[in-house]
């Protein structure tokens, strides 16, 4: 079965953890219709998108389409079985220049840790190839 994921950050082409994205790109760049906080936050400086709608921006990102087992590969990175990291929920996007909203997965950091630890930037409305840069892999 396929499955379409919205990534905003190390998972997009040409970031740090794009080796464990073996999706299809549909292609275009898609922005979330509803806006979220989009944070770079703690040590490990994580790109990390708050389920709070209506705060922050419209965030821009990539929208891929995956079988199960690349799904599963995605999960075990974002590790989200574990309390206080990533979790997978359905939002609604749309291509940036027009066309149909369509719904995908997405990974929220958890709302927690905002209040816990460092927030580096945002909120954003994009995570870039510069933010990448201060990314700690193993964080
Ligand atoms: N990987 C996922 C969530 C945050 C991250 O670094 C993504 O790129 O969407």
């Amino acid at each position: 079965m396929l499955h379409r994921i919205f990534v905003y950050g190390t998972l997009k082409q040409g970031f740090p953890n794009c080796h464990i994205n073996r999706g299809q790109r549909v292609p275009g760049v898609f922005v979330t219709t509803q806006p979220y906080p989009l944070y770079i936050l703690g040590e490990a400086h994580l790109p990390w998108l708050v389920q709070q709608p209506g705060q922050g921006h419209a965030v821009a990102g990539e929208l891929y389409e995956v079988d199960d087992a690349g799904l599963a590969a995605m999960d075990v990175l974002e590790q989200i079985d574990e309390p206080g990291w990533y979790h997978r929920e359905r939002i609604q996007v749309q291509p940036v220049d027009s066309g149909e909203a369509v719904q995908t997965f997405v990974y929220f950091g958890s709302t927690p840790r905002v209040a816990l630890e460092t927030v580096h930037a945002g909120p954003l409305a994009v995570y870039t190839a510069e933010h990448a840069t201060t990314y700690r892999e193993g964080g």
